[in-house]
């Protein structure tokens, strides 16, 4: 740490002004083969005052110390989770195969990139989520003459088609998307696809447990009231960076991306490990993580991220914004 202090600080006064902490980052964000990635002006001054804990304008080796610690080290050593979400038979081949919704996907597609990154690239931890509903579960069509619609339901029982939004009764009132019966606790349509790889020493996470609640999100239910063990799981390991891919692209794999990087993980959607239900919703998903600081890349691009080769600034960025949140609760207390 103190080397590299000395080695930036170009003038030798014993601080870091933003030139030479801009010498820092080209240091840190660049690919492998040594292209450095830009950083705009405003996002490296913002960086370089959240380290300018004092405000002076200049980082002292005592702010630098803290900068080493909780950004510089997560950069260049990240802990990798991959989290693989719902490749399971009924969204692939079975009761709610994705290949009928409008985007036409093919579910199927994500098998051989998900198993190559699988063979090829060594991940802190391995996850697999599973959609898991009893039978009774509120999001199946089949069962909504079981709980009784809101009168502000847009759509009333007698005309409600599959893939609508209804809204059902209760306190608060439930919004629910209405799909066909799938992956039911136990059943075939819930197993993992059977040429998916399944690795050692994987942790499996099942979601959407409770009857009366759907969950989207591999972290939370969609009204946030249970939450799985994901998020605990996740914190014992110390993750840092979390790859998410999967199915489906827009719900479930959008759902848990946007709550990775609510929670403050440095998110990072896979995109050709990803298949979808609808276009439209598949770019909103899309545009949701850019705007929130995750990346979207290419399975082929992530070997080296993972190995800390190749470090993008948008998750430097993402960590330096968790850090001055912590340090804002800190001076808060
Ligand atoms: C999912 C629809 C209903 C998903 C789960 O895994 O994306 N989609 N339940
Ligand atoms: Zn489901």
């Amino acid at each position: 740490m103190d080397a590299c202090f000395s080695a930036f600080d170009k003038d030798g006064d014993g601080f870091l002004n933003i030139e030479e902490f801009d010498g820092i980052c080209k240091g840190l964000f660049r690919n492998d083969r040594g292209i450095v990635y830009s950083l705009d002006v405003h996002t490296l001054k913002h960086i370089f005052n959240i380290f300018d804990t004092k405000k002076d304008g200049l980082i002292d080796r005592q702010e630098f110390t803290m900068c080493w610690n909780k950004w510089i080290k997560t950069i260049i050593r990240p802990v990798n989770i991959f989290l693989i979400i719902d490749v399971q038979n009924d969204f692939i081949s079975g009761s709610l195969n994705i290949s009928n919704c409008s985007a036409q996907q093919n579910g199927l597609e994500v098998i051989e990139p998900i198993n190559h990154l699988l063979d090829t690239v060594n991940f802190d931890s391995v996850f697999y989520s599973f959609d898991w509903h009893p039978i009774d579960h509120i999001s199946f069509i089949e069962n909504l003459s079981l709980r009784p619609l809101d009168s502000s339901s847009p759509i009333k029982a007698n005309n409600a088609q599959l893939y609508d939004t209804v809204v059902f009764e209760g306190s608060p009132k439930i919004k629910q998307r209405l799909w066909p019966k799938h992956c039911v606790q136990d059943s075939w349509g819930a197993q993992l696809y059977k040429d998916l790889k399944v690795v050692d020493n994987a942790v499996k996470i099942y979601k959407g447990t409770i009857s009366d609640v759907d969950s989207y999100s591999v972290f939370w239910d969609n009204k946030k009231l249970t939450q799985t063990t994901l998020g605990t799981q996740l914190a014992k390991l110390n993750a840092t960076d979390i790859y998410v891919c999967g199915l489906a692209y827009d719900v479930c794999v959008g759902a848990t991306a946007a709550d990775a990087l609510s929670i403050g993980y440095r998110t990072i959607l896979i995109d050709d490990c990803c298949r979808g239900v609808d276009l439209n919703d598949i770019e909103k998903t899309k545009n949701n993580v850019v705007k929130n600081h995750g990346v979207i890349v290419q399975s082929n691009e992530i070997k080296t991220m993972v190995e800390g080769r190749d470090r993008r600034p948008e998750l430097g960025y993402k960590l330096a914004l968790e850090i001055e949140k912590s340090m804002e609760k800190e001076n808060y207390k």
